[in-house]
């Protein structure tokens, strides 16, 4: 059951186990990984999918002649294989040109450019048979409050998703968005910088059914935020398009750890959620399970695809864990204790406050006292997820 197979859905960014380990104190620790080599061995370890950014397969200016030949001998790998491209992005945060913002840039030429880099990578996309397109904007906002017009940023980015979602409904493409909140790093600042902010964005697009989310674990745990929380709102909006897991160990710097090598308790309850969604039966993902993480700058090249395995194999321990947990008798008893399941239990008769009103046993003769000292049995429930959790338990 831990090892992983297609059913599982799998999926690694070519820059996560391509990533080189070169960081702002330290030159790269490691060699530069052939995406055709990444792709074979993700395949081999039992991952289905392989996403992109533009230039992690083709660099930036490439000229066109060799970005076909490129392009041509990934598709190659993806058929001896039968990995599929579930997701691609676009590199908007590497090149200077985007050292002041991309979509949102304050220059209108580099806006232009961005748009056209991604309307281009979007053709790829397409043609690879990827569903969801995937922006991620870390260098969309600012270090300095006064050198940005804010709201008139607003105003291109929105005009940017508009536009790029018109084009892939214009060429059939019918690929979904999903935007990826950042609180910051690289940009002091980042714009759309946790789920909700994200969310109540996507409600002003004219194409807002096709916009959605993509919440990484370590990018809300940035923000001090649950990641549970916040993908279980998006999915409760129906706008959990696309996730990226990893770890992360609290408010610091974006450590990109393997998933569950950060907050375990968490990976738990985010597992529990994509897997069963809520304990009252909400909504469960059922989107790929991609990983965006990045190996250990110590790791030399074995090391990478024992992260790479480890990212799989921790996701189904917390599955194997998670529905041990759910099956469990003394849990059930415990949610029924906590009145877990009351919840979802409409607080209204009958729909109307007619009926709340006239009801006495709500209020004139509500005895608060005794509800507020009423037994909480959540630290049983919480024992019970730690004990599943070490394994101590069935
Ligand atoms: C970059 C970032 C990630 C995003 C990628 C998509 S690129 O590595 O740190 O969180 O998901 O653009
Ligand atoms: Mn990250
Ligand atoms: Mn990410």
């Amino acid at each position: 059951m831990t090892q992983p197979t297609r059913e599982d859905r799998f999926s690694f960014g070519l820059w996560t186990v391509g990533w080189n380990a070169r960081d702002p104190f330290g030159e790269a620790t490691r060699p530069p990984i052939d995406p055709v080599e990444s792709v074979h061995r993700l395949a081999e370890l039992g991952a289905y999918g392989v996403t992109f950014h533009d230039d992690d397969l083709i660099p930036f200016g490439t000229e066109s002649g060799e970005r076909d030949k490129i392009i041509e001998r990934f598709k190659g790998a993806l058929e001896e294989t039968g990995l599929v491209v579930p997701m691609a992005t676009t590199n908007l945060f590497t090149h200077p040109v985007f050292k002041e913002g991309a979509l949102t840039a304050n220059d209108r030429g580099v806006r232009r450019f961005a748009m056209r880099k991604v309307m281009r990578n979007m053709d790829l996309a397409a043609e690879l048979g990827a569903k969801t397109y995937v922006l991620w904007g870390g260098r969309e906002g600012a270090e300095v409050d006064g050198a940005k017009d804010l709201t008139a940023a607003l105003d291109r980015f929105r005009e940017s998703i508009d536009t790029l979602a018109q084009y892939s409904e214009d060429r059939g493409y019918g690929l979904r968005f999903a935007l990826e909140p950042k609180p910051n790093e690289p940009r002091g600042d980042i714009f759309l910088p946790t789920i909700g902010h994200a969310i109540a964005f996507i409600s002003t697009l004219e194409h807002a059914d096709l916009v959605g989310v993509n919440p990484e674990v370590g990018h809300e745990q940035m923000a001090g935020l649950n990641y549970t929380h916040g993908i279980a709102q998006a999915l409760w909006q129906g706008k959990l398009f696309h996730i990226d897991l990893n770890g992360q160990h609290g408010i610091k710097y974006d450590q990109d750890l393997v998933f569950g090598h950060g907050d375990v308790l968490s990976a738990f309850a985010t597992v529990d959620l994509l897997e069963h969604g809520g304990p009252n039966g909400g909504p469960a993902y059922d989107g790929p399970r991609h990983f965006d993480y990045k190996p250990l700058r110590t790791e030399d090249i074995t090391g990478v695809w024992e992260s790479a395995a480890a990212n799989m194999r921790t996701y189904l321990l917390l599955k194997e864990r998670a529905a041990a947990f759910r099956a469990d008798p003394e849990v059930q008893e415990a949610l029924a204790d906590a009145a877990v399941p009351e919840l979802a239990q409409p607080t209204l008769g009958d729909g109307s406050y007619e009926e709340l009103l006239a009801d006495r046993s709500a209020f004139e003769d509500f005895d608060a006292d005794a509800a507020g000292a009423r037994r909480g049995g959540q630290v049983r429930l919480s024992q019970l997820a730690v004990e599943h959790l070490l394994g101590a338990r069935g």
